[in-house]
C-alpha cells in the first residue's frame, strides 16, 4: 500500500524515517539534520498544546522545515497504541524530556524493541536517564546545561562568568544527537539490533568545555576566564580593535610568530632564552607575552579591518573581522556558497534563513517543505497507520489528536 505521507527521495539518509517527540531547540535541532538529509521526520506534538517554539514568529520557519506534524496524546491508552505502530518500521525515536519520562509511564526499550527490534533511540535530558533522585527528573534548558557542566564558568570575562549565547548548549547536545544515533544505526544495520543511547546535557557540555579542565584535573590549576575576549593562556589569540571595527587573530606556528614579531619590529626577540627558537605560540607565562600584547593592540587600533586582515593573510595568520549579523548577507563567500537561501512559508510568506549544512557533494540535502502547522499531517499519518475515518473522528473527540 504506498504512503500518504509524501517525503520526496534525495539527500544520504533518504528512506530512513525518524519520529521525535522534543520540544524548543536540542532535541528538534537533531531532527531538523535527519530531515534535510533526506529522511522522513514525524515531529509528535502534545495534543493538548503545542511545542512551545511556535510562539516565536520566524525561528519555527527554520527549525521545523522538511518536518511532517502530528499532535498525539503519547501516554494516554489510545495514543499509545498509535506511537507504538507509528515506530514499528521506524529507524529512530527520539526524546526530549525530564529523565525517564517514556519508561516512567511503561514505554521502556524493551516495549519498543517488542515492536520493532533494529529501533535506535535517543533519550535526550538535562541530566541522564539514570543517576540520583536528585537530579535525574529534573528540567532543564540551555543554561542549565551550561551551569552544571562547569562551561559556564570558563566563559565570560574574567570579572563575571556568562553564558555562552545563542543557546549553545541546546545546539551541541543536537549535534550529540544526531552523531550517536547515526553511529548506532550503522550498528543496528549491521546486526540487526536495535540501540537505546543516554544524552545528558550536561555531559555534552562537559566535552564542549573539556579543555583546560583537564589541566584543573591534572594539576589543579584551572583556566582563568578571558579578558576583554582574548585568550586567557596564549598572546596573540582573541580579540583586536582596529580603526574602524573588531578583528580576531591566532598568531600560531613558527612562521606565524616570526612573522609577526617581525611587523612589530621585535625580531631581535627570536632565538633568545625569552623566545627560543621554534616558538609556536606565546604563552601568557612567557615574559616577553605582556608587551606583545601591548604592542598587537596599538599595532592594530592604528590599521582599518581591511589592513589587518590582509597583513594578516599575508603571513598566513588566520584572522577575520568580527561580522554583524547584517553584513553576512552581502559577505562574498556567504554569496558564492549560497549559505543563505529563501523558502517560502505555509501560507506563502518569503522566508530567509541559513541554509541546508554541511554540503554534501553526491546526495546533496535540500529544503522541500515549509514548517508545518499544529497536527497538519495528523490525519494522513494516522490513515497511514491503518485507522479508519472513523476511528480517527473517535481519537479527535477524544482529545488523543489534534486534526490541522
Ligand atoms: O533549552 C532550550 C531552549 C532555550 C530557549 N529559551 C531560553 C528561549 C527557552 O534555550 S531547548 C532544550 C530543552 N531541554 C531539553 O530538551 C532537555 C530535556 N527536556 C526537559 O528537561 C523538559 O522536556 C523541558 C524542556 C524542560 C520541558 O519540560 P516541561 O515544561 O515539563 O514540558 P514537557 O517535557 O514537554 O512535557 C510536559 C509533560 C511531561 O509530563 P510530566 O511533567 O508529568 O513529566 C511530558 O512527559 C508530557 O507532558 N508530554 C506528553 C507529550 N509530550 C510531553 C505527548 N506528546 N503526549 C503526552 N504527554
Amino acid at each position: 500500500m504506498s504512503s500518504k505521507v509524501q517525503t520526496p527521495k534525495f539527500g544520504p539518509l533518504s528512506g530512513m524515517k525518524v519520529v521525535f517527540s522534543a520540544i524548543e531547540i536540542a532535541g528538534p535541532f537533531s531532527a531538523q539534520m535527519f530531515a534535510e538529509w533526506g529522511a522522513e521526520v514525524i515531529w509528535i506534538e502534545h495534543s493538548a498544546y503545542a511545542d512551545t517554539i511556535r510562539v516565536q514568529p520566524n525561528y519555527p520557519e527554520l527549525s521545523r522545515r522538511n518536518l511532517h506534524a502530528l499532535s498525539l496524546n503519547v501516554f494516554s491508552e489510545e495514543g499509545r497504541e498509535v506511537f507504538l505502530k507509528l515506530i514499528e518500521d521506524a529507524d529512530v525515536f527520539i526524546e526530549a524530556s525530564k529523565g525517564p519520562a517514556f519508561a516512567k509511564r511503561g514505554i521502556t526499550d524493551e516495549l519498543l524493541w517488542e515492536k520493532n527490534p533494529k529501533l535506535v533511540v535517543g533519550h535526550l535530558s538535562g541530566f541522564g536517564q539514570y543517576g540520583t533522585e536528585e537530579y535525574t527528573h529534573l528540567a532543564a534548558y540551555n543554561t542549565i546545561a551550561q551551569a552544571f557542566s562547569g562551561y559556564l564558568m570558563q566563559n565570560g570575562d574574567v570579572d563575571q562568568p556568562m553564558p555562552a549565547f545563542p543557546y549553545t548548549a541546546d545546539y551541541m547536545a543536537g549535534f550529540a544527537v544526531t552523531s550517536s544515533v547515526l553511529a548506532a544505526v550503522y550498528n543496528a544495520q549491521k546486526t540487526g539490533q536495535g540501540e537505546s543511547i543516554d544524552i545528558a546535557m550536561y555531559e555534552v557540555m562537559l566535552r564542549v568545555g573539556q579543555y583546560y579542565m583537564m589541566d584543573y584535573l591534572n594539576g589543579g590549576e584551572m583556566c582563568p576566564r578571558m579578558t576583554k575576549g582574548k585568550d586567557p593562556l596564549y598572546c596573540g589569540c582573541g580579540l583586536y580593535k582596529c580603526s574602524d571595527g573588531y578583528i580576531v587573530f591566532e598568531i600560531v606556528g613558527g612562521a606565524q610568530v616570526k612573522a609577526m614579531f617581525t611587523e612589530l619590529g621585535i625580531e631581535h626577540l627570536l632565538g633568545t632564552e625569552e623566545v627560543p627558537e621554534g616558538t609556536q605560540l606565546i604563552a601568557r607565562s612567557m615574559p616577553v607575552a605582556e608587551p606583545l600584547e601591548d604592542k598587537l593592540d596599538s599595532f592594530f587600533l592604528k590599521k582599518t579591518v581591511e589592513e589587518a586582515l590582509a597583513l594578516l593573510a599575508s603571513h598566513k595568520v588566520a584572522g577575520a573581522k568580527v561580522l554583524d549579523v547584517h553584513e553576512l548577507q552581502s559577505n562574498p563567500q556567504y554569496l558564492a556558497r549560497e549559505s543563505f537561501t529563501e523558502w517560502t512559508s505555509q501560507n506563502g510568506k518569503k522566508v530567509k534563513g541559513p541554509n541546508v549544512m554541511p554540503k554534501f557533494k553526491n546526495n546533496p540535502g535540500k529544503i522541500w517543505r515549509a514548517k508545518p502547522s499544529y497536527g497538519k499531517d495528523t490525519k494522513v499519518i494516522l490513515e497511514d497507520l491503518g485507522y479508519s475515518q472513523e476511528e480517527i473522528d473517535g481519537l479527535k473527540e477524544n482529545k488523543i489528536v489534534n486534526i490541522g
